[in-house]
């Protein structure tokens, strides 16, 4: 599951500590030549630390003035050159990354993670994130990986932040709750319905299925099994019905008989498919669902943020990612939640009911950096 975004990751957090390590090795060389600095001519000291100079910048231009002034005032050389010193040491124990360390870094991030499926929108914002903790922060010897690790892990959280559902508290407040399902062409919507009525029924709750895909061939007989399966009511019309009124009976249905909620499994549309898309619009004016929940297939890959912008036309209050236990890239989950600002409910992970798991942002991002979060520790 998300090799591919694990690895480019990875690979950032590498990238940043080996620029570190660099920056350490600049360092030491430095201090090598300035240990012997004395019996030399300011020629052959700039000469001995010019491979080293793009690293540490800062400290060339410290030794190029000291160099200057102690050419002035011979006398004080000595003195100048252990100023040299003590600021070297400091380097060496505490290294400060800069904006121009960090910039060519993310720069190749940038189509590292475009590869893993993550918006470009998104890894701006990531690359913001990183730049903002990281640069002029001061790492000590032996830290590195554990701070890349930890600043790319509040990057990634940033994205994932937004206000959380509480689905058991939403079903106690309102009865019945009408969960409407929406998505592209085989995203996956009546699979994952069908295991979150499992869900449900399994936590003690009554559910309705509503049978509001009357378009696609055969697609009634296959909600029509899962109910079965499940043991669960289904409402249904014939195909070619108009799917609100399906979901306007399933309502009712559940009113007269107390059931908890009502699961609407709905056609797979796209925005070519203007007569569907009108057809959704009126499913949610007539019955105004509670949660109007997308299903979106994660190997969709860039194209499920345009995705997410369209079915938001109607309003999308939570998502669902499916199928994430054949996906290597992963990175869609990161760019739709942030074109939504909404929250990820669940993930599916299989063919089968309890293929389901509720998600959790903490654990999703700890599984994408584990290596390194565990290897700083
Ligand atoms: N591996 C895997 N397969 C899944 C998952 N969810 C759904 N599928 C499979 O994806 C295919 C399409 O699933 P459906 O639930 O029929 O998709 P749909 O969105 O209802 O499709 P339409 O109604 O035709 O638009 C089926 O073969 C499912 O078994 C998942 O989490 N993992
Ligand atoms: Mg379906």
């Amino acid at each position: 599951m998300f090799g591919l975004l694990k690895k480019k990751l990875s690979k950032v957090v590498e990238s940043i500590s080996d620029k570190l390590k660099k920056k350490d090795a600049a360092a030491e060389k430095i201090e090598e030549v300035i240990e012997q600095a004395e019996d030399k001519k300011p020629e052959e000291i700039l000469e001995q630390i010019e491979p080293v100079k793009e690293e540490i910048p800062e400290i060339i231009e410290e030794i190029k003035s000291g160099l200057a002034e102690s050419k002035k005032k011979p006398e004080e050389t000595k003195s100048i050159f252990k100023k040299i010193k003590e600021k070297i040491k400091k380097t060496l124990v505490e290294k400060t990354l800069t904006e121009k360390d960090l910039l060519p870094i993310l720069d190749a991030l940038e189509v590292d993670l475009i590869e893993a499926d993550v918006a470009v929108e998104v890894v701006v914002k990531i690359k913001q994130s990183l730049i903002e903790s990281l640069a002029g922060k001061e790492i000590k010897k032996g830290k590195d990986k554990e701070i890349v690790a930890s600043a790319l892990r509040e990057s990634l959280l940033k994205i994932l932040d937004v206000k959380e559902l509480d689905l058991e508290e939403l079903i106690r407040q309102k009865k019945p709750l009408v969960l409407l399902f929406l998505g592209f062409n085989g995203s996956g919507k009546t699979t994952s319905l069908a295991k979150f009525g499992k869900m449900l029924k399994d936590k003690g709750y009554t559910c309705v299925f509503a049978a509001c895909d009357t378009f696609r061939a055969a697609s009634i007989e296959q909600l029509e099994e899962h109910a079965g399966k499940i043991g669960v009511k289904i409402i249904k019309h014939k195909y070619g019905a108009d799917p609100a009124a399906v979901l306007f009976d399933a309502i009712a249905h559940a009113k007269a008989n107390n059931v908890d909620v009502v699961l609407a499994d709905t056609a797979g549309r796209a925005h070519t498919n203007r007569n569907l898309m009108e057809q959704m619009q009126k499913i949610v004016r007539v019955n105004k669902p509670d949660l109007k929940i997308l299903v979106i297939d994660s190997l969709t890959g860039n194209d499920a943020i345009t995705q997410a912008r369209i079915f938001n036309e109607a309003g999308v209050d939570a998502s669902i990612f499916t199928k994430v236990d054949v996906n290597e890239k992963g990175g869609a989950i990161l760019s739709v939640t942030y074109e939504l600002s909404k929250p990820i409910l669940f993930l599916g992970l299989g063919q089968e009911y309890n293929d389901l798991e509720k998600f959790d942002k903490e654990k999703f991002v700890s599984s994408l950096l584990g290596e390194n979060l565990k290897s700083s520790s």
